[in-house]
């Protein structure tokens, strides 16, 4: 029967087992910067609401890296309603010269590889080497039933009690558009409020990775044994935006085999074109339960940095990958901005049949509705 402490307010007191309602306690947290005090009163009484802070106490706030306000200024970045975008955009502006100075690793892999135990394990131990980290995941599917959340509370437990650590749960589902521009900027906010290592957290299944890979430094694909990539639901293009390819679970009977396969893909990578200039692909097996090959795995992303760096690379990727943000921003706008038109939404259902019926060319039926779209 229901815990009668966590019995909703819906479900009568004598309802018994014939009401299979309950609430899960909510769990203790704090990790996020979100306070672990319940706000609610007794008998229901709405929630006091938060005084909107200035532009100042945001920024004054990420800057001094309090948790608190670096936690409402991501929020607020995230928020679609105008007034916040305009708000927090503003604070983005001025935090921008405090942003830039991080590792961004990317780290991918198919539902039950290991990424969220592996960034457990991998924070850890730059937290203990002194590095600040924060962690976010992009999984525009769902964070209410999937992954994500869920993973961060159970299985980054350690790394979420850091003082060093923030752990930042996917932006509620969306478009992948949407999500990614929440990411790329609660990066940015993580960066002024001085965190130094930003690891991103993305599900290797589908066009997620590409969005990821244009917004870190270092991309990491998590791999298991003992199953071909087709059976892993990696796609060949995944393997090539990879930095490093690591084998994860390589642990009791499994070693073995993840060393095979390192050969394996060493071999198979060497016939790809890599992605980054001056650096190859590696290949490393890491067990993140036990944490051997976690520091081999993070030497790579140190070692990539300094040769990127060297070589200019660095700086060259991260410039280029704003320019391109730009443009997809560009993009996503006009695209909205086009279909929302009043004259285009009354007007595209009869073009479009003009065209499904074989009466108009396409290529026209787009000018006339971009004229269309140009002369209101
Ligand atoms: N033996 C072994 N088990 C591991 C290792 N890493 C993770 N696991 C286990 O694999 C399961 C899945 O791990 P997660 O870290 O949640 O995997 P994930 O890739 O984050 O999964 P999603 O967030 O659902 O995509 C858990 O039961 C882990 O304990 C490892 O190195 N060795
Ligand atoms: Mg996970």
């Amino acid at each position: 029967m229901a815990d009668q402490s966590h019995r909703p307010e819906w479900v009568p007191a004598e309802g018994g087992d014939a009401f299979a309602t309950q609430v899960t306690p909510g769990v203790e947290g704090g990790h996020d910067g979100m306070s672990t005090k319940s706000r609610r009163t007794a008998g229901g009484a709405s929630r006091p609401r938060r005084r909107r802070l200035t532009n100042d106490e945001y920024v004054h706030g990420v800057l001094e890296g309090n948790r608190t306000i670096l936690a409402r200024t991501i929020t607020l970045v995230e928020s679609n309603a105008q007034a916040h975008v305009e708000q927090g955009q503003e604070v983005l502006r001025q935090l921008m010269p405090h942003t830039g100075r991080s590792i961004r690793v990317g780290i991918t892999g198919v539902p039950g590889v290991g990424k969220s135990t592996f960034i457990e394990a991998l924070g850890c131990l730059l937290c203990d080497r002194g590095h600040r980290v924060a962690v976010l995941a992009v999984d525009p599917s769902s964070s209410v039933t999937r992954g994500s959340i869920l993973g961060d509370k159970t299985r980054m437990e350690q790394l979420a009690r850091r003082p060093e650590a923030f752990i930042r749960p996917s932006p509620s589902a969306g478009t992948l558009g949407g999500v990614a521009r929440k990411s790329r900027e609660t990066i940015l906010v993580c960066e002024a409020a001085g965190f130094d290592v930003i690891l991103v957290e993305t599900m290797g299944v589908g066009q997620s990775e590409i969005t990821v890979r244009s917004m870190v430094d270092f991309f990491m694909l998590l791999m298991l044994t003992g199953a071909g990539d087709e059976l892993q639901g990696i796609k060949k293009g995944v393997i090539e935006m990879a930095d490093a390819l690591l084998i994860n679970k390589a642990d009791g009977d499994n070693k073995l085999r993840a060393q095979a396969a390192k050969a394996d893909y060493m071999q198979a990578l060497h016939y790809l074109a890599s992605t980054t200039q001056g650096w190859r692909p590696q290949v490393e097996t890491c067990s993140a339960l036990t944490g051997e090959g976690i520091a081999a795995a993070w030497k790579l992303v140190e070692q990539f940095c300094q040769i990127t760096t060297e070589s200019g690379g660095f700086a060259e990727r991260r410039r280029s990958q704003t320019l391109d943000w730009v443009n997809t921003l560009i993009e996503e706008y006009l695209r909205t901005s086009f279909f929302q038109h009043p004259a285009i939404v009354e007007q595209i259902p009869q073009i479009k049949a003009a065209v499904a019926d074989g009466t108009m060319p396409a290529t026209a039926a787009a000018q006339a509705l971009v004229r269309v779209f140009e002369s209101r």
